[in-house]
């Protein structure tokens, strides 16, 4: 395994003196944002998880090799690269590598590089999930799956109303995946606060949140969690103002006939262009507040572990 995975000195130090480590994931780099801004976004989150006390590890695949931590320069290609760099999830990855090519790599895949590097927490924006429609499409994130299996804490602002929260929710609990609300009762909706669902348990320190996870993995419950943190309230875009974008950004995919990899991206950029930019500095703000949470639970963990 390990002549596959290249982390960086700097994360490697870190985990080898029990100091905390946030995994960031890349997707949200090469698909989520348009360039300059991504790599501008992913420069700050990094910063911001300095700041607070963590040493930053952004997941990705690069010629060949699977990274835990990249450099300015590094973070700066995938960001220029964009879309043409490959979207990878759990099915990609064995080929991406035997390509020698760069990856791009989605929650699930991150979740994957992260628990193989020894890392317990990623920070994220929204996760992917079960999408409209998908009792005809039946087409489900393999980031779900994920974290059914793999031993990983994401948070995120919890997901976008292109997708079916009810069903997503449902999906989670077959699975067994904890539905955190951080501080809420509500499982937030990625650009508002609300979604009028409810999460399986809040909670409002991350000690409490550290110990339980502790728990979780000691008894070898595998899995991850989903660690729900709603967007502060003074970044909220207006909620008609998405419901009408979303609602467009599906109707245009069904008439392009957009299905697979391709939809998610497909959707959040319309939805930025639709929006007029206004999704964008919200979807900046809340990965940023996302990254700071992510920092506070890995150092409160990293003294439950240690
Ligand atoms: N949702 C967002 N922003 C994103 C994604 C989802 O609000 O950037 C990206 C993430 O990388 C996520 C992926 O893991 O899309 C899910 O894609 P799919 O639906 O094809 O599994
Ligand atoms: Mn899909």
């Amino acid at each position: 395994m390990n002549n596959h995975l290249e982390i960086a000195t700097e994360v490697q130090a870190a985990l080898a003196n029990n100091q905390a480590v946030v995994a960031l994931e890349s997707t949200i780099i090469s698909h989520g944002m348009p360039f300059p801004q991504n790599v501008e976004t992913a420069l700050k989150v990094e910063q911001a998880v300095r700041n607070r006390g963590a040493i930053p590890a952004t997941i990705a695949i690069l010629n060949g090799k699977l990274k835990a931590g990249l450099s300015v320069d590094e973070i700066t290609e995938l960001g220029k690269r964009g879309t043409s760099v490959a979207k990878v999830s759990r099915r990609d990855i064995p080929f991406v590598l035997a390509q020698q090519a760069y990856g791009a790599t989605t929650v699930a895949a991150t979740m994957i590089i992260t628990e193989k590097a020894g890392i317990r927490v990623f920070a994220t924006g929204g996760i992917g999930g079960v999408h409209r429609g998908a009792t005809h499409t039946m087409d489900i994130s393999a980031d779900l799956q994920e974290l059914a299996q793999t031993n990983v804490a994401v948070v995120c602002a919890g997901a976008k109303s292109i997708l079916d929260l009810k069903l997503t929710l449902e999906y989670l609990e077959t699975k067994g995946v904890p539905v955190i609300g951080f501080g809420t009762d509500e499982f937030p909706a990625f650009f508002s606060r609300k979604s009028g669902l409810g999460v399986d348990y809040r909670v409002d320190k991350v000690e409490d949140l550290a110990k339980a996870l502790h728990i979780k993995w000691q008894l070898d419950l595998k899995g991850g969690v989903v660690v729900a943190n709603p967007i502060p309230e003074r970044f909220e875009v207006e909620y008609a103002a998405i419901q009408s974008a979303t609602e467009q950004a599906l109707q245009e995919a069904d008439v392009a006939k957009i299905a697979g990899k391709e939809i998610t991206p497909f959707l959040l950029s319309r939805i930025e262009q639709l929006t007029k930019g206004e999704s964008l500095k919200a979807n900046i703000q809340l990965v940023l507040n996302n990254a700071r949470l992510a920092t506070d639970l890995a150092i409160a963990l990293s003294r439950v572990v240690g």
